[in-house]
């Protein structure tokens, strides 16, 4: 698992006063005059009556190493804070997310970043508290600062992902905090590792259940579980091919089964479709197909897709079947989740009816 809070700020200068974080990279005698600046502004800036604004930090989604279990969540996704103050949100995962706020009707996850309802490309925003802000669809390494002026609960969420949201609850300006950054960041490190094992164990659950049927079946994707917090809920999905490497017969149908119906999932053979929802060059009947080119290299060959299985709203229904007539490699993939490692191969042997077909080899699921 990986933080930004860590990655970006080593403990040494979170735990320094800003002063001597500059100080730390100025010569001797600079450093005497700035000391002396620095005191006369630091006494200026705190007047008894006005309390400095906090920036408070939060990240967006996380994964595990291999990128194979997504946790779908605001971590944390309940935050305190005083009118003035301004959040500024870490994206963590390499699936893209959205952070979105206000009046969202004409808003969705493929709407560019907007400001008060305005385009916006800075990454931060004041908001005025009615019009929608959006940062966009983002990913890893991105960053997105909001501050809030009006005290009063503001909901938030993730326009891809309808399970992910999240509650501030902003103060009258100068409120005592019930919470510190130090609780939010450990908070926000437990709720990751907690869905982290949920996500391993849809993936256990899942192989199982694949492992023990008594017809060659790979399952996609696995079951989103929700987590319900006191500012929302979070999630976690898995897009991996539960059994990603498998061994059959010449002859032997496959079964592609999705169960989740939240996350939209394909199992493709050779060049990438253009548009990965209609099924592609299936051989049928239904949402099944033969296969007897070999696929020995991924996303190279004549293009057989399933289209979108597993997503309600795609139609697709939620199972894809492919016979292998010919021994060899067939390599496949899902054409919406390839870039986070959602690919298989299916090994043919030659048609030996008769024999154990226990021997099935299964190097799949690759949670950690
Ligand atoms: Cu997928």
């Amino acid at each position: 698992m990986r933080f930004s809070l860590r990655r970006n700020m080593p403990d040494r200068d979170r735990t320094q006063p800003w002063q001597m974080r500059i100080l730390r990279h100025l010569p001797m005698t600079h450093a005497v005059l700035v000391l002396a600046l620095l005191f006369g502004m630091s006494t200026l800036m705190r007047p008894a009556t006005v309390s400095a604004a906090t920036n408070w930090q939060a990240n967006v989604g996380d994964q595990n190493k291999d990128e194979g279990i997504q946790a779908l969540a605001f971590l944390p996704n309940e935050i305190w804070i005083d009118a003035g103050d301004s959040v500024s949100w870490s994206w963590e995962a390499d699936e893209g997310h959205t952070l979105s706020l206000g009046n969202l009707s004409n808003v969705t996850f493929r709407t560019p970043q907007e400001c008060n309802g305005s385009p916006s490309t800075s990454n931060q925003c004041t908001w005025d508290g009615t019009n929608a802000v959006t940062s966009g669809l983002q990913e890893d390494g991105a960053h997105f600062t909001v501050t809030f002026m009006n005290a009063g609960d503001v909901s938030f969420k993730c326009l891809l992902h309808k399970n992910m949201t999240g509650t501030l609850h902003v103060q009258a300006a100068g409120a005592a905090y019930p919470h510190n950054q130090a609780f939010y960041t450990s908070q926000g490190d437990r709720q990751s590792r907690e869905l982290m094992q949920l996500g391993r164990q849809v993936l256990a659950q899942d192989r199982e259940q694949a492992e023990n049927g008594d017809h060659p079946l790979v399952i996609v994707g696995g079951t989103e579980p929700i987590v319900t917090t006191g500012g929302g809920t979070q999630s976690v999905f898995t897009p991996r091919f539960t059994r990603s490497d498998i061994t059959v017969h010449a002859g032997d149908q496959v079964r592609f089964r999705a169960p989740d119906a939240l996350a939209p999932h394909t199992v493709t053979f050779g060049d990438e479709p253009a548009n990965p929802f209609p099924p592609v060059g299936l051989t049928g009947p239904g949402e099944a197909t033969t296969l007897s080119t070999l696929y020995p290299q991924l996303k190279i060959g004549p293009t057989q897709s399933s289209g979108v299985i597993g997503d309600g709203a795609a139609g697709n229904g939620t199972a894809f079947q492919a016979t292998f007539a010919t021994p060899g490699i067939y390599r496949y993939y899902c054409a919406i989740h390839d870039e986070l490692g959602m690919v298989g191969a299916v090994h043919v042997l030659a048609s030996d009816r008769g024999s154990d077909r226990d021997g099935d080899r299964d190097r799949g699921g690759r949670d950690r």
